[in-house]
C-alpha cells in the first residue's frame, strides 16, 4: 500500500551549529526507501517545510524512522528521531504530532508535525 508523507514542521530542537543556527532537514525512512526535505540553510530550532513523499512499498503497520539533522560541511549533526507507526484505517489525511529523542539517553528535544495518507 503506497504510503504518502507530508513533512509539515519541526520545533524545540536543540541548536548544533558552530557559527551560526541550524540547517534544519528531516529523513524519513521506510519500505526500504529514504528521502530527505531540502534543508532550510540557517533555520535554528524549527522550520516549515511542507514536502510530500510517497512509499510505493509501505506495508500496513510497518514503522517509519524519522530522523532531524543539522547539515554541516562534514559531519551533519543528529538533533532527534523517533520512530512512528501510521494507522491508516480508510481514506483521508491524518495528522501526526511526534516527540523527537535526543542522544543516548534519548531525552525529548522537541517535536516533528506530519500528515500521512494511503496513496
Ligand atoms: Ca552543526
Ligand atoms: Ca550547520
Amino acid at each position: 500500500m503506497p504510503l504518502r508523507v507530508r513533512v509539515v514542521s519541526v520545533a524545540g530542537v536543540q541548536d548544533e551549529d558552530d557559527f551560526g543556527s541550524n540547517d534544519l532537514y528531516v529523513t524519513l525512512t521506510t519500505g526500504g526507501q529514504t528521502e530527505k526535505t531540502t534543508v532550510k540553510k540557517g533555520a535554528g530550532r524549527q522550520a516549515i517545510w511542507d514536502e510530500a513523499f510517497v512509499f510505493p512499498n509501505w506495508t500496513p503497520g510497518s514503522p517509519i524512522e524519522i530522523e532531524v539533522k543539522d547539515k554541516d560541511p562534514l559531519k551533519d549533526d543528529k538533533l532527534g528521531k523517533v520512530k512512528i507507526t501510521p494507522e491508516i484505517s480508510g481514506p483521508g489525511e491524518k495528522e501526526v504530532v511526534a516527540e523527537l529523542h535526543h542522544g543516548l539517553l534519548h531525552k525529548k528535544r522537541g517535536v516533528i508535525n506530519l500528515i500521512v495518507s494511503a496513496q
